[in-house]
């Protein structure tokens, strides 16, 4: 069933651990390309307790730009930073983007993924890397065997319709339908801090009955400065704890929703 929202303003989170290198570059080219798009934005940088002058970065973007900085005191991981983002994105936000701070998601593709949710075409969209038509420049073999893997064991275990790209970080979610999942799974929605929330948050997309979609896109892994803080031992081993917590899950029943508003003002309440 096909339900357009309208779209007058997007909540871009950015979950930032140690992004000074990568992180001003990334906010420059959000203002240039987000100027062009038929919506307004704000950005929110998660700090998580970041070591480096992410902070201090933001704090200066501020200026020039609507930027929220939310910080962490002490670095609690990246589940709860997307949790945190996601939290403050779908109040100010029609659509909440989720990218990474290391300038290899190009925000160009915030129009076409936002336009899937207003058109009532999907409540999640994904950039994926698994699409006919993505690239994938710059990223580590045995990264993309990862990223592989969680999709064939995803496949083969808890499908979702139209996902195959299951661990990624770029993605847009209707406020809605995170409005859906804050009343239903409670405000602390995700359990892991690891990597592996991703994949969590898919699995309780799908829980509350999401429809996903996905666009092909450019994953520029060659333009990050910084390294990665992807634990990849830790990573495999919490996707097999997610997907045991999923798997005798039921899809909540479909009810009749409230709208935004109404639902921005039961949850604050
Ligand atoms: N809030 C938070 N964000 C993190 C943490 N670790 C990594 N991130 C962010 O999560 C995103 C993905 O991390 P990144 O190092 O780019 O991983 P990779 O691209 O998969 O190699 C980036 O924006 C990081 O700054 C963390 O402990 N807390
Ligand atoms: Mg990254």
């Amino acid at each position: 069933m096909k339900t357009p929202t309208q779209v007058n303003e997007v909540a871009i989170v950015l979950p930032a651990y140690n992004e000074e290198q990568d992180l001003p570059k990334l906010l420059e080219n959000i203002r240039e390309k987000l100027a062009r798009m038929p919506f307004a934005y704000n950005v929110i940088v998660v700090d998580d307790g970041s070591k480096d002058r992410t902070a201090d970065i933001a704090r200066e973007f501020a200026k020039t730009m609507p930027l929220k900085l939310v910080q962490h005191v002490v670095n609690k991981g990246l589940g709860e930073g997307v949790q945190t983002g996601l939290r403050e994105g779908w109040l100010v936000g029609d659509v909440v983007i989720v990218m990474d701070a290391d300038n290899s998601h190009d925000p160009v593709y915030i129009e076409e993924m936002v336009k899937k949710i207003r058109d009532g075409d999907a409540d999640v969209v994904i950039a994926s890397r698994f699409q006919p038509g993505s690239v994938v420049q710059g990223v580590p073999f045995f990264r993309q065997v990862l990223s592989w893997g969680c999709f064939l064991m995803m496949k083969t275990l808890l499908p979702y319709r139209n996902v195959r790209d299951y661990s990624t970080g770029f993605r847009a979610y209707r406020s809605l339908t995170l409005g859906r999942l804050i009343k239903n799974a409670g405000p602390q929605f995700l359990q892991e801090s690891s990597f592996a929330c991703m994949l969590e948050l898919m699995l309780s997309l799908r829980w509350v009955g999401a429809r996903a979609a996905e666009i092909p896109y450019t994953l520029r892994y060659d333009l990050k400065v910084g390294v990665s803080k992807m634990r990849i031992w830790r990573t495999i081993k919490r996707y097999f704890n997610v997907i045991g917590r999923y798997w005798a899950k039921d899809v909540l029943p479909q009810t009749q929703e409230p709208s935004l508003n109404e639902l921005r003002t039961q949850l604050r309440a």
